[in-house]
């Protein structure tokens, strides 16, 4: 289906069709969320995937479409963009060792977007995610609320699944924020984790949240250890389709996401995770919570660290 032709479906481009590329156009295929655009410098990967995926509508039940690219111009009108492009871990590395080489490939990216997709909003995945995003914003110079980056609701998404499994209960009854940066300084926030509304310290001990709030910060470092060949992709794909998803169809949810704030927290032109409204106006809410001292202090500790590999852009 070309896009010239009269549609009322969304245009999703996937910048990398990689492991989460392709986890993300199989989702977003699976949902019906649009006709999907998959692009990569690697000539044959796109495309590949690409005519694979479009063999899976039919079983699906489906009619988008999905189209695999080397070129920019088949991005043209999107309305989402999501950005996987780049390296991914090693054992060993930190997400902070992926900094030069993905910044390099973003900038890329950026020029891509700002040609072809201009009024897109922009979902950076790649790492080091705020980093990523800081970059994609300044250099697409696409309005701030229309480039968010995806961590909070995956790195949310390990705590409530860690935490259900402790406690035994369905992982959908448990809320829970990760905030701040999106590596060793992120900020699971205890005083607003609940299991449907009740404290979780009702139900698991301070000691053992501790050590649990540990475990999520790790959680990253832990699959790239088992998997030796790269990091997660699955539940990075369902986050940023989650968010995709509120935007394309108005939905209004409020999630963990790199928004870049204007003296929320008492951060200025700083993209950190805070709670954020995602509707059809991107990023329409930068939701201020009451946080703990010592929450607080750890929000700070992780601005300053993101605050810090930003300087190396
Ligand atoms: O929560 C999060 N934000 C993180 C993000 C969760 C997990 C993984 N995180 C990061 O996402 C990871 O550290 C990487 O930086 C990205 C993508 O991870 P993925 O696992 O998808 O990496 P792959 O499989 O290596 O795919 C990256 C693709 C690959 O196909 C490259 O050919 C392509 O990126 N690539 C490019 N695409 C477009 N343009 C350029 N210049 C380019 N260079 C490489």
């Amino acid at each position: 289906m070309s896009h010239t032709m009269n549609t009322t479906r969304k245009k999703i481009a996937l910048i990398g069709a990689g492991n989460i590329g392709g986890a993300l156009a199989y989702l977003a295929l699976y949902k019906e969320l649009g006709d999907v655009v998959l692009f990569d410098v690697v000539e044959g990967v796109p495309q590949g995937k690409a005519l694979d995926l479009s063999h899976c509508t039919p079983v699906f039940q489906g009619s988008v479409s999905i189209k695999g690219t080397n070129s920019y111009e088949d991005i043209k009108g999107a309305d989402v963009c999501i950005v996987t492009a780049g390296i991914a871990r090693k054992p060993g590395m930190s997400r902070d060792d992926l900094l030069k080489t993905n910044a390099d490939i973003m900038k890329s990216v950026a020029k891509g977007i700002k040609e072809y997709a201009p009024k897109s909003f922009v979902i950076v995945v790649s790492n080091p995610l705020d980093a990523m995003v800081t970059l994609c914003q300044r250099e697409t110079g696409l309005p701030a609320n229309m480039v968010v980056g995806m961590a909070g609701v995956l790195d949310s998404a390990r705590y409530r699944a860690f935490l259900a499994e402790e406690i035994g209960v369905s992982p959908s009854s448990v809320n829970a924020m990760v905030l701040g940066g999106h590596g060793d300084t992120m900020v699971p926030v205890r005083s607003h984790t609940t299991v449907n509304g009740i404290p979780v310290s009702k139900f698991i001990k301070a000691d053992r949240l501790t050590e649990i709030e540990k475990r999520v910060r790790g959680a990253g470092g832990e699959v790239v250890a088992l998997l030796k060949t790269g990091s997660a992709f699955c539940s990075p794909a369902a986050s940023a389709l989650e968010m995709a998803e509120s935007y394309l169809k108005d939905q209004k949810k409020v999630l963990p996401a790199a928004a870049k704030l204007n003296g929320e927290y008492g951060y200025k032109d700083l993209y950190i995770g805070v709670p954020v409204q995602i509707g059809a106006g991107g990023i329409e809410k930068i939701i201020e919570i009451d946080l703990t001292d010592a929450e607080k202090k750890e929000l700070n500790v992780s601005a300053e660290a993101v605050k810090e590999l930003v300087t190396l852009l």
